[in-house]
Order: C-alpha cells, then sequence, then structure tokens
C-alpha cells in the first residue's frame, strides 16, 4: 500500500491529519507529489490518479483510491478507533452532513479563491478569474459567519465529539491563511473551536 502526498496542500493535509489522530500516519509507506513541479499532471501518476491530484491511495492488489474523504473511509474501516466517523447510523449520517458542508461549502470556495487570485497559481489555474475570486471570497467569508454561529452551541463541529468534519475545517481555516483570510480574528465562536482544536497532537 503507498500513499501519495503533497507538502502544504489541503486535501493531502485531510488525510495526514486523519491519520495521525489514528496514530498510523508513521506506519503507512507514502510518496511525496509535488504539485509546484507538476510531476501530478506526469504519466506515471495520472495512471494512478486520472484527474491528477493528490491524494491517491494504492492498496496492495493495485486498486487506486483518490478523494481525501475515500481515503479516510477506507482507514476507518481498516483502523476503527479512534472513531473519527461516526459511530451509530444517526453518528454516521450527522458527521458526513458536517464534513461535507465544510469541504463542499467552505473548503472548494477557499480554495477558488486562492486558485484565482494567488499568483502562484497562475501556471495551474489557466485562465484565473479574478470574478470567480471575488464570488469565492465572499462565499467563504458567509460560511465562516455560518459556522461561527452554529459553534456557539457545539463544542465540535459534528456529533458533539471531534471527528473528521472538525479536521477538515481545521484544514480550511489554515489553507485560508494564504490569502490572509483570518475569520476567526473577528468571530469568537471560531476562536474558541479553533484554540481548543489546535492543542491536538494529531493536529501537529
Ligand atoms: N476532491 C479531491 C480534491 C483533490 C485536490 O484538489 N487536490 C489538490 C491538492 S489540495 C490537487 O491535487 N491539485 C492539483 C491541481 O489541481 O492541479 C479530494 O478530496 O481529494
Amino acid at each position: 500500500m503507498k500513499l501519495y502526498v503533497a507538502d502544504k496542500a489541503p486535501n493531502p493535509d485531510r488525510v495526514r491529519y486523519f491519520l495521525q489522530e489514528k496514530g498510523i500516519w508513521d506506519k503507512v509507506e507514502r510518496e511525496e507529489i509535488s504539485i509546484m513541479k507538476k510531476e501530478h499532471k506526469e504519466a506515471e501518476y495520472r495512471a494512478i490518479s486520472p484527474l491528477s491530484q493528490v491524494p491517491a491511495l494504492v492498496l496492495d492488489d493495485g486498486t487506486a483510491i483518490t478523494e481525501s474523504r475515500a481515503i479516510c473511509t477506507y482507514f476507518e474501516a481498516t483502523n476503527p478507533e479512534p472513531n473519527l466517523m461516526g459511530a451509530t447510523p444517526k453518528e454516521r449520517a450527522v458527521i458526513e452532513m458536517w464534513d461535507r458542508r465544510m469541504e463542499l461549502t467552505y473548503l472548494l470556495p477557499v480554495a477558488h479563491w486562492f486558485r484565482n487570485a494567488h499568483p502562484a497559481m497562475a501556471e495551474l489555474e489557466k485562465p484565473q478569474s479574478a470574478e470567480w475570486a471575488e464570488i469565492s471570497s465572499g462565499r467563504a467569508r458567509k460560511m465562516a459567519e455560518f459556522i461561527d454561529l452554529h459553534l456557539k452551541s457545539t463544542t465540535y463541529v459534528a456529533a458533539d465529539r471531534f471527528s473528521i468534519a472538525d479536521i477538515t475545517l481545521f484544514v480550511a481555516l489554515g489553507f485560508g491563511r494564504i490569502m490572509k483570510f483570518k475569520p476567526w480574528e473577528d468571530l469568537p465562536n471560531l476562536a474558541h473551536w479553533r484554540d481548543r482544536i489546535s492543542e491536538r497532537p494529531g493536529l501537529q
């Protein structure tokens, strides 16, 4: 089995924190793919990840799994403790709901904003759209306010305990810093949650 990851990239980081929380990060063989050197576009890697995206997990039988959440699903099944994706049908559904919200309505707008506005992405995102960057930053800001309101009445993002949904939000907040987007500076519940979460050994 081999896990393909990329340094300082949010989706590989989601898997990294997930495996660190499970205490198995150092047990998984890994290979670093450089996005800036466009290694993810090379034929050898495209044979594993046809959409040229990192992370990817190749199992011993050759099965290639992309999509960060799908990779986490695999490790959740093979290494059930600590449980990070829900232990009962209700918990699984609630955690998945919040995790997808964190990914689709927060992490993704931040990613679109970065890809369309940051000079470092000019080579990879052709053409960059200033208008799309503006729309995406507005969506990310609005969602940060929604999350802050949610965190007023809960300790964790989902199911009243630490889960993959907290990991996705933590990664998305960290990623936003590249656009100097630090919503926790104005949103107290988000700030409080972030302070608590940041201390976890698995999130270092
Ligand atoms: N939905 C995918 C997204 C993966 C993704 O976008 N990965 C980024 C790195 S964070 C990537 O490979 N970008 C390279 C590119 O788009 O050229 C997942 O959850 O794994």
